[in-house]
């Protein structure tokens, strides 16, 4: 009797199980086609389809290429498969998670739905496309086109097309939660009203029946805590007629003394609806489980508060893409990077500039980092129907999608919205005002729609520096506003952050307000002894964030910050020290650590730390100040009061932690040189750098390389062959250096000096845009003996002929090369190596050329560089010396 029993219940569970859905991911074996035509059934052989697996993107490689721009068009997808033989009697449902930017999904040649925006999840039930025992094709049509009117209109990141996130099929009952609600769960989780002692919960959500046949069921809710322990419950029998939907609500269920979620104990209970058929062997239709939190917070003009107490947010923006991948990231990307996130000690992010994938929002609620996620209107709005109408359908799905996350709080809708038109010195005053006007209305038409459908939850933009939004009255409208704030950058000086906030809380003292970016650009190839803005060094953002951290502790008024970014990330327009990436990330775009990653380590983190900063620049070489001794700064980062430091085992004294910071001068020597820190509490860190001493006589040089970035008062490792050009400078008696010329260094966008443009032809951008012009020579007094010696040039002119121009040109003689084109000649000892250079027509414009030629040093004479000018100013980015013999 008892094993009758036994398997009746199994077979009972068995059936159950069966009954309940099934979700299938289906990343591999899919077929992708760039260009408009659809090419026929996909099949292995056939040359117009690429077999590609999901997570894909077609702006994988040519977002990175040389040329600028990016195939922004149409591409196909196609995956053929036989439907489960067990699925005869369910419904099925294809998930997307997203896929850039507009969808068109046909079953078997049958379209079945389309969806507008490339950053949030859409479905569509093919159940009556498919054909059981046999091969199912599904394709799917996206274009990533620019179009006026699906946001974002630009930005500064790229806009990868594919389906980048991932795909799947969905199997369930015909009676079930409703799927289909903006793709979301079907099910919500409020919590309406939460103290220490009570919390309220409310579970709303629709239940369809999808079938033609009446169906009674009860609709269940179970909530458990984490060890599974039931604290609340609610049931609710209801009729379901064929091919309806049916609401239901769960007012009113109390968890007592509840254990509150936040970023230090992230704990979720869980959620277990279900649908049970009410008659018969009682069937479980469909069940999910919701994980949810339960918090209470709010926002005023002294701050945030988190479950009653005041809590600083202390985040970082994060974009969705990776190195050699554009945003086609699988989950463990993801996953990686909010573990990292939370592992340097931060409790928020921002999940700019769009929502991001479902994987994101959960791992969030699971590690503790409260969310602000937003939609991509950034930029300017359009004034048609069309954007208003994708917007709000943009920002209701990405609620509705993570609407049970009790990581959100922030609700975002609007990126630097008037900054196209707070720039265009050409708009009249009337223009301007119909822009902020165009541009209020949808504000105040997503204002509602979030209060609508988020009533729990913040509303938040971020506007730049720019008294526009206060004057016509766009800051006004959400709860929360956001500042991208760049002093010490894009402008002024760092210290006027505190200045702006303390000015923008004393006029709106009751705005919250949150640092939503801040940053600068740091690329590992640069570094700097005289960090300056516009450096691209790892050493001016460390001054910046430094500066930033200390200004934001004394601003208590600040609900919190986040800078920018973690990661640097795909930005086609961009050409900086890397191009077509925004190097503004504590992380490189392929997640190595910058210095100052370990800086908001040691200001956020409680565990001890003592840092040395410089990992990225442990090769170094410089010339010496005094004899055999190169002078070179180094920070120490750390999290007690004072470090003392120590090279090759002598100590250079101990200074306080100012900032979580201690700065150093330290001498080092030819060869490995040893830095030990200690704190006061005994905490230590290590380092060892290699360092090669440049004397200031060649004439005594043992070394066999030096490379110098000429025009340039930094240092630059040549990233993949390490080659370290170190700085230039004006030609010594006995030494080496330049001889006249006035030097280009790129240091920042206010003083225009230097050049932020790619150069083609070079991994190394930083060598090429700074240079000296006018250049009359340069001078190695070395010892006697055979050297190679490498010029390094680019042409810089902006009025310089593209390349295409100049191959188009009829000759090649002096009379028709344009204005603003130089030409000039190079003699290495006396000897012309380069007759009449004239780069613009013989490479284009911002071409790297290199030329390298032996030469030897004879009666002590050392070697001479001579530039003759015949148009134009000569140019010279860098020089090279390497002893052969
Ligand atoms: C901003 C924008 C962000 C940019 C950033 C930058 O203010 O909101 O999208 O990437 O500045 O680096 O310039």
């Amino acid at each position: 009797m008892k094993r009758i029993l036994l398997t009746l219940t199994a077979l009972l569970c068995t059936l159950s199980l069966r009954a309940q859905r099934t979700e299938l991911t289906i990343s591999d074996g899919w077929y992708f086609h760039r260009g408009e035509t659809v090419p026929e059934e996909p099949a292995p052989a056939s040359g117009a389809w690429t077999r590609v697996n999901l997570p894909h993107t077609w702006n994988r490689y040519d977002a990175f290429d040389e040329t600028p721009g990016y195939y922004r068009g149409v591409g196909w997808y196609a995956y053929g498969f036989i439907p489960n033989g067990q699925w005869k009697d369910r419904r099925i449902i294809l998930h997307f998670e997203g896929a850039n930017q507009v969808a068109e999904v046909f079953v078997n040649g049958t379209p079945v739905g389309s969806h507008t925006g490339g950053y949030t999840a859409f479905n569509f039930d093919i159940t009556r496309h498919l054909e059981f025992g046999k091969k199912n094709i599904i394709k799917v049509r996206l274009d990533n086109k620019h179009d006026r009117d699906i946001p974002p209109l630009n930005a500064d990141f790229t806009f990868y097309g594919g389906i980048y996130r991932n795909v799947k099929l969905i199997a369930v009952d015909p009676v079930h939660f409703d799927l289909q609600n903006c793709a979301s769960e079907g099910v919500f989780v409020e919590t309406p009203s939460v103290d220490s002692a009570r919390a309220t919960v409310v579970l709303r959500g629709d239940v369809v029946n999808s079938g033609d046949a009446t169906r009674a069921v009860r609709v269940k809710a179970v909530l458990r805590d984490r060890q599974g322990a039931v604290v609340g419950e609610a049931v609710k029998a209801m009729t379901l007629r064929g091919g309806s939907k049916n609401p239901f609500r769960f007012d009113g269920i109390t968890i007592r003394q509840p254990h509150l979620w936040s970023p230090e104990t992230p704990y979720l209970y869980t959620a277990e609806f279900s649908v049970e058929e009410a008659k018969g062997a009682k069937n479980t239709t469909d069940r999910i489980e919701i994980p949810f939190g339960v918090r209470w917070f709010s926002f005023s003009g002294d701050g945030f508060r988190l479950n009653g107490r005041k809590y600083p947010l202390k985040g970082t923006n994060r974009h969705q893409d990776f190195a050699g991948l554009g945003n086609a990231l699988g989950d463990d990307y993801h996953r990686n990077d909010y573990r990292k996130i939370k592992s340097l000690g931060f409790n928020f992010v921002r999940l700019a500039h769009y929502p991001q994938a479902p994987e994101v929002y959960r791992m969030c609620d699971e590690l503790g980092l409260l969310v602000w996620t937003e939609i991509p209107v950034v930029n300017e709005v359009t004034p048609s129907e069309a954007f208003t109408r994708n917007a709000l359908s943009m920002m209701r799905e990405q609620i509705r999608q993570t609407y049970n996350h009790p990581s959100v709080i922030l609700y975002g809708y609007m990126n630097e919205i008037l900054i196209r038109m707070l720039s265009n010195k050409r708009l009249t005053e009337e223009q301007r005002q119909q822009v902020a006007d165009d541009t209020r209305a949808l504000a105040l038409k997503l204002e509602a729609l979030t209060e609508e459908e988020a009533p729990d939850r913040n509303t938040v933009m971020a506007i730049h520096y720019e008294d526009g939004y206060n004057r016509y009255e766009v800051s006004t409208i959400p709860d929360v506003v956001g500042y991208n704030l760049y002093f010490g950058w894009y402008y002024e000086q760092l210290e006027d952050l505190t200045r702006y906030l303390t000015s923008e809380h004393a006029r709106y003292p009751d705005r919250p307000i949150i640092v939503s970016e801040c940053g600068a650009d740091a690329d590992l190839m640069n570094h700097s002894q005289v960090p300056r803005s516009w450096d691209y060094s790892e050493e001016y953002q460390v001054v910046l964030h430094h500066s930033y951290l200390k200004q934001f502790a004394r601003m208590p008024f600040l609900a919190g910050y986040a800078l920018w970014n973690f990661a640097d990330f795909g930005a086609e327009a961009r050409a900086d020290a890397t191009p077509w990436i925004n190097q503004k990330g504590l992380v490189t775009y392929d997640r190595k650590e910058k210095d100052v990653t370990s800086l908001y380590r040691a200001n956020l983190l409680e565990t001890p730390l003592v840092y040395i900063a410089s990992r990225n620049y442990t090769r170094r070489a410089d010339v010496e100040r005094q004899p055999g001794v190169a002078i070179h700064t180094i920070n120490v980062f750390g999290n007690g009061r004072e470090i003392e430091l120590s090279v090759n085992g002598e100590s250079l004294g101990s200074r306080p932690l100012d900032g979580n910071m201690a700065t150093f001068s330290v001498p080092f020597r030819n060869g490995i040189n040893r830095l030990e820190a200690t704190d006061d509490r005994g905490v230590k860190d290590c380092l060892d750098i290699d360092f090669t001493v440049v004397p200031h006589s060649l004439k005594a040089w043992k070394g066999n390389d030096l490379a110098v970035n000429v025009g340039s008062y930094q240092a630059t490792v040549a990233p993949g062959t390490g080659v370290i050009w170190i700085p230039d400078q004006v030609c010594t008696q006995d030494g080496w250096g330049r001889i006249g010329g006035k030097i280009r260094e790129r240091i920042d966008r206010q003083h225009k000096v230097g050049i932020s443009q790619n150069i083609l032809g070079t991994d190394c951008n930083p060598l090429y845009q700074t240079f000296a012009e006018g250049i009359e020579g340069y001078r190695f007094d070395v010892a006697d003996g055979t050297y190679r010696i490498t010029l390094c040039f680019v042409e810089s002119n902006p009025k310089s002929p593209t390349e295409e121009l100049i191959y188009n040109l009829s000759g090649s003689d002096t009379a028709s090369v344009p204005a603003g084109v130089r030409q000039f000649s190079v003699a290495v000892n006396g000897r012309q190596l380069l007759d009449n250079l004239n780069l613009a027509r013989d490479y284009g414009n911002l071409r790297a050329v290199d030329f390298s030629t032996e030469v030897t040093a004879r009666n002590n004479s050392g070697i001479e560089v001579a530039f003759t000018p015949n148009i134009g100013k000569t140019t010279l980015s860098g020089i090279r010396i390497e002893r052969i013999n």
